[in-house]
Order: C-alpha cells, then structure tokens, then sequence
C-alpha cells in the first residue's frame, strides 16, 4: 500500500484535505475527502504539474500531462493524467470527495507525487466546450485552493 495525502489552501477560504491510496503497482488510486467552503455546484479538480506554491496556485503550472494530450474526462483515453473531472458542492458548499481513478499513480511515470492537487472556481466541460480553452484547461476557472501532494507513511 502507498499513501499520499494533500492539504488544499488559497486565498478564498476554500480548503480540504484529500487522500490518496493505491495498493499495489498499476491498481487504481482511490482518491477521498473533504473540501469544505465551495459555492454548491461542479467545481474543476485536477492534479496540475508542479507542486510549487512560491506563486500561490498559479505556480503549480498546467494539467500534469506527461503524453501532450488534450484535456479530456475522467473516463476518456484522450486525456491529461491530472484530468480528474468535477467534484461536487453540496447546499452548504461541503464536497465529499470519493474518486477512483485508473491513470494517476502514486509511483512510475503517472506519479502524482510532488505534484499539486487544484479545486477550481468553475465547472470542468470535460473538453466538450467546443473551444481552444476546453481542449487545455476545461474552462474551470479560477484555482479557490490547492496543495503540494507529499508521501504519507502508511
Ligand atoms: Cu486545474
Ligand atoms: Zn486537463
């Protein structure tokens, strides 16, 4: 078993914790939760390249995106590897987060590790906005919060 774990911050006064769990090489990565003081709704949720904060959210760079492909879905092959689609808000603005994805990894060339986990201000269009923007960033916006993902002992 291999943990990780991310602390999201920002300047809104977004913030969350978020697991990562993978229990063996190749086997998906259950991703869990909770962000708390989001407008209820979709918002964006991506790992992006760099878990460099020195700039804030912004330094943490683009979509981690090791094959140059477009921005796409969770569930599409034509996607970044940090293409983890939308979390969602309930009425008082709390998401739960309970995500199990294929691609990222907490070790090898999908690794997630050193990067930086985003939740954005908008809804990701999954790449379907029929714009340049939507094949790049899924026109979500805004970065409300984000955080370095670091090892975890397990
Ligand atoms: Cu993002
Ligand atoms: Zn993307």
């Amino acid at each position: 078993m291999v943990k990780a774990v991310a602390i999201l911050v920002g300047d809104s006064p977004v913030k969350g914790v978020i697991h990562f769990e993978q229990s063996a090489a190749g086997a998906p990565v259950k991703v869990t939760g909770e962000i708390k003081g989001l407008a209820p709704g979709e918002h964006g949720f991506h790992v992006h390249e760099f878990g460099d904060l020195t700039n804030g959210c912004t330094s943490a760079g683009a979509h981690l995106n090791p094959h140059k492909k477009t921005h796409g879905a969770p569930q599409d092959t034509e996607r970044h590897v940090g293409d983890l689609g939308n979390v969602i808000a309930d009425s008082s603005g709390t998401v739960k987060v309970s995500i199990e994805d294929k691609m990222i990894s907490l070790e090898g060339e999908h690794s997630i590790v050193g990067r930086a986990m985003v939740v954005h201000e908008k809804r990701d269009d999954l790449g379907k906005g029929n714009d340049e923007e939507s094949k790049k960033t899924g026109n979500a916006g805004g970065r409300l919060a984000c955080g370095v993902i670091g090892m975890q002992k397990d």
